[in-house]
């Protein structure tokens, strides 16, 4: 019994892992004139499927996203914040 669950999780373990790829990326968002702006950003990211985690620099003026690279892409998150009124490009 013990050995057909240890062969069970051999099977789909590495399923789960490959499911979830999280990355992260930060961009550069110029147009955060003042300390509201980041709570629009944040929002208008957090909406994007595959986002799992927000942090606004309001000082540097950069967004740090964690997301899922199989449900979002740099792109994805850049148009995200354009259409909330914030155009954004990936940090270099
Ligand atoms: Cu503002």
């Amino acid at each position: 019994m013990r050995k057909l669950l240890l062969a069970a999780l051999g099977i789909f373990l590495p399923v789960v892992v490959l499911a979830a790829t999280p990355r992260t990326v930060t961009l550069d968002v110029q147009q955060m004139t003042c300390e509201l702006c980041p709570i629009t950003v944040k929002k208008s990211l957090e909406k994007v499927p595959g986002v799992s985690a927000v942090a606004v620099d309001f000082k540097r003026k950069t967004t740090t996203v964690t997301y899922d690279a199989d449900r979002a892409s740099p792109s994805t998150l850049t148009r995200a914040t354009t259409n909330a009124g914030y155009p954004s490009a990936v940090h270099r």
